[in-house]
């Protein structure tokens, strides 16, 4: 299937290309290229106490502690709420603040405060609840929780409704005239900002003693696909140097049980977090519950062996996940090939289907096919799902739009969830294929994003040196991609288990190399698109490996023409 190249514009007349790369992300000021390239965590991050209500939490939690009252931390299970668990959980013992943590069970009370929850952290003594990553929705909860007698403080970073739910304070700068300058930080990010307050109202509180959860707060961050600009960068890059030495015994045998080469010398990037650290801890919340991969993390130093256990456990965890996410759209691709035409929504549904995984199958299949998806798990006569959806086409509008024949339905643009009764299904399905009635072919293309077009004599190993400093990325902050025009293939073969890699040689005049080396992952069923000799512009982004101990540059091939 053909890609569609698009050329982001240009913000810059600079000839020089790290310029341009940084005016592309609204690095125009030195200043600013200090801020990313070397911030400090003193000087850029802004006051906790920006965030509105933040000095009413941190009164209440630092009395807590002083009449020793029972604090619930709650929050949510997936990875940015386990870890911002973890973090609380670890600072109020700190500071010796009695509490526990509560976290709902994803598959049977979902999302967010509920009442029985609630009566349960009544019964074990709680007089305050903090949220962390949830709550801002819970209107109805949030008043049971008070009519208990329990005061809350709720953390959190999502969409704020316009009505607020009732809590002694609420954190979250997406609040309507919050002062906090950066809106986008993550419910671990919002988690701590409470931390640093507290600690900077704490005189007894070790100075910079809070930099040691940032190894938390990063994976967190990055886990939560925010955007990796401003404050978070900061608070993600200084936090992937905080893992590589994390104390937690919970990390380091994750790391090692998951053969994942991170440790002092080998600084962990935001690829790793995204595609092994943080799975293995939503498959504990998926599969089972989230307790696994919070008890995990929290494991104080010298818990070696039952870290080493847990470890263990949360792997087969995460392999059962991995199967059964593949098993499903597996069982989807085969009914797609029997089909006579290719759907333009595709919509399928199941009894045995997980509801846990129904997301991550329905995201393989959407970058798989470039099409909408919704993967329904049937049950009796409510089907509930989850949707994921392409650039071109705003699932939650026209979920919004045919909500007569939903039961529930909530999200964003690219992921939602709904459910439908198994009568309104039929009905449900054709107004959602009537919805991408009039969208063209073109619609249906992986788009590829080029930062710039490359000239050959610009690429070198000290250019890629310098990207590596644009670490960590993320949204708003992706790894540069190059269009390398008109570059002569002097060799090609496929690599690899299955041949399923492609390996090409290319001569560039003007680069002292004169030839290059380019892998192109899964590309190895495009060879015969190359001829030796002739000529093609490459979509690549560069990378730096070590050979036979020598730093040789490379060619990452994502698509060629
Ligand atoms: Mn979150």
């Amino acid at each position: 299937m053909k890609s569609n190249w698009k050329l982001k514009p240009s913000k810059s007349e600079a000839t020089d290309l790290i310029a341009r790369l940084l005016a592309q992300r609204n690095i125009f000021t030195s200043e600013d290229e200090r801020v990313f390239f070397d911030p400090d965590y003193d000087q850029d991050m802004a006051d906790p106490f920006l965030l509105s209500e933040m000095d009413l939490a941190v009164k209440r939690i630092i009395e807590a502690g002083e009449k020793k009252e029972r604090v619930c931390i709650f929050s949510d299970y997936d990875a940015d709420g386990v870890t911002s668990a973890v973090m609380l959980t670890d600072f109020f013992n700190q500071l010796g603040i009695d509490n526990f943590c509560y976290i709902p069970n994803r598959n049977q009370e979902g999302y967010g405060l509920n009442f029985k929850a609630l009566d349960y952290i009544k019964e074990k003594g709680a007089k305050l609840v903090v949220t962390a990553d949830c709550g801002i929705s819970n209107k109805e909860e949030s008043k049971y929780c008070q009519k208990l007698g329990m005061d809350l403080i709720i953390t959190d970073h999502h969409y704020v409704p316009a009505e607020l739910p009732s809590a002694l304070a609420i954190i979250n700068p997406g609040k309507k005239n919050d002062q906090y300058p950066f809106k986008e930080l993550a419910g671990v990010g919002v988690a701590f900002k409470l931390v640093q307050a507290i600690a900077k109202t704490k005189k007894d509180y070790p100075k910079g003693k809070e930099k040691w959860f940032l190894d938390l707060v990063a994976v967190g961050t990055i886990a939560d696909c925010v955007s990796m600009v401003g404050e978070n960068r900061i608070l993600a890059k200084f936090g992937l140097m905080v893992l590589a030495k994390t104390k937690r015994p919970g990390f380091q045998q994750m790391f090692q049980v998951g053969k994942m080469n991170i440790d002092e010398n080998n600084l962990p990037n935001s690829h790793q977090v995204s595609f092994q650290i943080a799975p293995r801890i939503n498959a504990a919340g998926r599969m089972d519950h989230a307790n696994l991969a919070f008890s995990l993390l929290g494991l104080p130093v010298g818990k070696d062996a039952q870290a080493r256990a847990m470890a263990l456990d949360l792997e087969e965890q995460n392999k059962k996940r991995q199967k059964i996410t593949n098993f499903i759209t597996g069982e989807v691709e085969r009914r797609i090939a029997s089909y006579d035409f290719m759907p333009k929504i595709i919509i399928e549904k199941s009894p045995g289907w997980d509801l846990g995984i129904l997301g991550l199958a329905a995201g393989k299949l959407a970058s798989k096919f470039f099409r909408p998806v919704i993967l329904l798990s049937e049950n009796k006569d409510v089907f509930k799902g989850s949707c994921r959806s392409i650039e071109s086409f705003n699932m939650i509008e026209a979920l919004e739009r045919n909500a007569d024949f939903l039961l529930k339905y909530g999200g964003h643009s690219q992921a939602a969830g709904l459910e439908v009764t198994k009568a309104n299904f039929q009905r449900f399905k054709k107004a959602m294929i009537d919805e991408l009635e009039g969208y063209a072919d073109e619609n249906f293309v992986n788009n590829i994003y080029i930062d710039a077009e490359i000239k050959p004599e610009e690429i070198t190993i000290d250019l890629v040196k310098k990207l590596s400093q644009f670490e960590p990325f993320g949204i708003g902050n992706t790894p540069p991609v190059f269009l390398l025009k008109n570059a002569q293939i002097i060799d090609k073969k496929t690599v690899g288990n299955g041949e399923g890699h492609l390996k090409i040689w290319i001569k560039v005049m003007g680069n002292s190399e004169n030839v290059l080396e380019g892998i192109g992952f899964g590309l190895g069923d495009r060879i015969d698109e190359l001829q030796v000799g002739r000529h093609f512009d490459i979509v690549c982004s560069l990378e730096e490996n070590l050979w036979n101990g020598c730093n040789r540059l490379q060619l990452m091939v994502i698509d060629f023409e």
